[in-house]
């Protein structure tokens, strides 16, 4: 068992370790910086991406963040391991530290001095003082996305062992086995032919479990000591050391014509991406893409700073760098209505991309395949009886009870399958005639197993139970992706298609032998699954005797097909939320009442499927603008490292959200599906912060930061109440 003994310092200098004491305890070892001969874990080798600040798999002189590996305890039981972890010793020099991203910017405090700066990239805008020259109304605003963990309910864990064949296996909770695999043999030095990824059912991943540094030593371990090594991290370990989310500060301007058409936009983003910087930080390069959300405004300034901090590194989380575009324009829209003095509604359609704009290119450079934005807002409306609830607002307002009511509205777009990648899927017919499906994406919680499994039970005719989904295993699956992004239906999904199109096509010539017909006139049954002569349905083959005579004859491989596609664009999943909370005035209490979700993802293949994503991801949207935000104090100490202090919503904190489904086919597949699984975090957010504020109005509040929580509103309340 391996245990981390990890730092409690934010930043500090390692003067020295002392491992003595653990070591006096029976059958255990420790293993410090000095030990390992693995280099830096660098970051991804992205152009303008800072090479300097990678990360020493076991701190060597500095630790940068709470959590920070300073050694690894190994022990034949874990209880023993908790126990030796406590007794290594390490002197450290506290050092000054650097928490948030503005403070981080400041450059006071350097987290990597040979770097001369806590910025690790950039992407600056070439800036026009006149954006807003011609504009009659302009407004600017500053939202900050806070900073998240990801919270799947099962933490990250991981087993290695090398074989008798010297092939090292390794069992990981991730959600891409292959790219782990070929990073960690990378790493290793060794073949990626020579490691063995292994993912079983993995409890929920939300973008955050990426191969990570414990993984990686756990493996090193098991080829360094010999033996089986494994590691599970408790929750509070989970909650300073595993990714966090978001993190980034937004600044907008906003201006138009007084009539409520925007002009030109301004998006400023300073990304946080904690201690050591990974994917995390080129995530605001698809907030600045996506800065124009649904609107067609002509000019957009957009540019990006990531800096890092003395926290916890931040990586991936559901929505990954949309949701904050769409939180930054959404609340823009909100204030230009508040500034021209009008609804929100009527900002928004005047302002909307028309349903005959497609394909279309933003001033921000994405590329949007189709949408109908306009019909979702109208759904999302009609759904939510938005006539009926301004009213019931107006009359609430003038009974001046203590329940305010708050409408809040968004529409959104975003992108999946953003950095067009590619997906393998292979297709295989069993002895019995039933069929395999292998596929290189990952289902952490997404329900492949019965979506991919219709997509191939619908092209062979035959019953969804009569189709096997095997992922996640880097030997029974010879290549993949894996899964983030929202990505894996429109290219997993097309992939498992075209393999069983395939293995289909060349099941009908073997039929027509059988059949003694041309192997044009055969066709296969989708209700029955058999072939069969075009307009005879007898006599007919059945896929069971068609794999039962190719297996007699050793021919049985002829029914097998794999499939690689890459499509040509990425897709935008777009739609419309409309949120209704009731706010305690006299103590700031906010109760979500309703939630409309329209999230349009193309064609559908799994309804109950897709609303199961929208629900789960819309509670991770209002999570983020009511309840959840990891916090740091002023030393970067975490405040709310436990279940305790992070106040992650159960299902007694929501409403049932009402899902409104809308369905526009995109053209970049032959599926015609776009991504839901982050549709509906990047939707709920925005709506539920916009309502909270639109409750206050009458108090003249503007804005209240995320999350929008009781005590917020109420301090929001006293501001208003003293005239500030
Ligand atoms: N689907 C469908 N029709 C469509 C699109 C999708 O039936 N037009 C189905 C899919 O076949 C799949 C599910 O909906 O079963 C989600 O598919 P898709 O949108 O393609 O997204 P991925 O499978 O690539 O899932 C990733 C996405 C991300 S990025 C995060 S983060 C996330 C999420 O999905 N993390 C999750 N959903 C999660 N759900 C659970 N339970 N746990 C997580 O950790």
């Amino acid at each position: 068992h391996a245990v981390f003994v990890r730092s409690p310092f934010a930043h500090a200098r390692i003067r020295a370790i002392d491992v003595s004491a653990a070591l006096e305890l029976p059958g255990t070892q420790v293993l410090t910086a000095a030990d390992v001969d693995l280099g830096s874990f660098q970051p991804p080798p992205i152009p303008g991406l800072d090479q300097q600040m990678g990360r020493p798999f076991l701190a060597r002189d500095v630790v940068r963040f709470v959590g920070d590996i300073v050694a690894v305890v190994v022990t034949e039981s874990r209880a023993e391991g908790v126990d030796a972890a406590q007794l290594v010793v390490v002197d450290y020099e506290p050092l000054p530290v650097a928490v948030g991203p503005e403070q981080a910017l400041a450059g006071g405090v350097l987290l990597f001095p040979e770097a001369g700066t806590n910025v690790c990239m950039s992407h600056p805008a070439e800036r026009d003082p006149d954006l807003f020259a011609t504009c009659e109304a302009v407004v600017s605003g500053r939202l900050v996305s806070q900073r998240m963990a990801a919270c799947p309910l099962e933490a990250r864990g991981s087993a290695a062992a090398v074989g008798d064949d010297g092939r090292l296996t390794l069992w990981l909770s991730t959600q891409t086995p292959h790219q782990d695999r070929d990073e960690l043999a990378r790493i290793l030095g060794l073949e990626s032919a020579d490691v063995r990824v292994v993912a079983p059912d993995v409890g929920g991943g939300f973008g955050a479990k990426l191969l990570s540094v414990e993984e990686i030593l756990v493996a090193w371990l098991a080829r360094r000591l010999e033996r089986p090594v494994r590691w599970a991290e408790t929750r509070s370990e989970n909650m300073i050391a595993m990714a966090h989310g978001r993190a980034a500060v937004l600044e907008f301007t906003i201006g138009g014509t007084r009539g409520g058409v925007v002009e030109a936009y301004r998006l400023r983003i300073l990304q946080d991406t904690g201690a050591y910087p990974r994917i995390g930080a080129i995530l605001p390069g698809f907030t600045s893409l996506m800065a124009s959300g649904v609107y067609a405004i002509p000019k957009i300034e957009s540019e990006f700073t990531s800096v890092v901090t003395n926290t916890t590194p931040v990586g991936p989380f559901r929505g990954a760098g949309r949701p904050e575009a769409t939180q930054a324009i959404e609340r823009a829209m909100d204030l230009f209505a508040l500034e021209v003095g009008l609804d929100p509604v009527e900002v928004r359609r005047r302002n909307l991309f028309a349903s005959d704009a497609f394909p279309l290119t933003t001033a921000s450079g994405a590329q949007y395949d189709c949408g109908d934005y306009e019909r979702a807002l109208d759904l999302a409306l009609e759904a939510a009886g938005y006539e009926a609830l301004r009213e019931e607002q107006r009359q609430r307002r003038e009974e001046r009870g203590t329940l305010a009511l708050g409408i809040g509205v968004s529409v959104y777009v975003e992108i999946t399958n953003g950095l067009v990648e590619p997906e393998f899927g292979a297709v295989e017919i069993t002895p019995e005639g039933e069929a395999i499906l292998r596929t290189g994406s990952f289902s952490h919680g997404q329900g492949h197993e019965t979506t991919f499994a219709m997509i191939v039970a619908d092209r062979l005719g035959l019953p969804l139970e009569s189709v096997r989904v095997i992922k996640g295993d880097t030997d029974e699956v010879r290549q993949g992706v894996g899964t983030y992004g929202s990505k894996s239906t429109q290219i997993g999904g097309v992939a498992a298609l075209q393999a069983a199109h395939e293995v289909a096509e060349r099941a009908r010539e073997l039929a027509a032998d059988h059949l003694e017909a041309s192997a044009g006139d055969v066709v296969l049954d989708a209700e029955t699954g058999g072939f069969h002569v075009v307009g005879s349905p007898a006599p007919s083959v059945s896929w069971k005797e068609l794999a039962t005579s190719l297996q007699q004859q050793g021919r049985l491989d002829e029914l097998r097909a794999e499939e690689v596609f890459k499509p040509d664009a990425p897709t935008f999943p777009f739609g419309a939320h409309v949120a209704v909370v009731e706010v305690d005035t006299e103590t700031g209490n906010v109760e979500l009442r309703q939630l409309v979700a329209v999230d349009d993802a193309g064609t559908i293949i799994n309804p109950i499927v897709v609303e199961g994503q929208v629900h789960g991801g819309v509670a991770t949207g209002v999570a983020q603008a009511l309840y959840e935000e990891f916090l740091y104090d002023e030393d970067g100490m975490p405040l709310t490292a436990t279940f305790l202090g992070y106040s992650f919503p159960s299902a007694a904190e929501l409403p049932s959200f009402d899902v409104v489904s809308m369905e526009t086919p995109t053209p970049i597949n032959v599926l015609g599906a776009k991504g839901i699984g982050e549709s509906g975090t990047i939707g709920a957010t925005p709506a539920v912060q916009s309502a909270v504020i639109d409750a206050l109005a009458p108090f003249g509040v503007r804005h209240i930061d995320m999350p929008a929580n009781g005590e917020r509103v109420w301090q929001a309340l006293q501001r208003a109440d003293s005239g500030e």
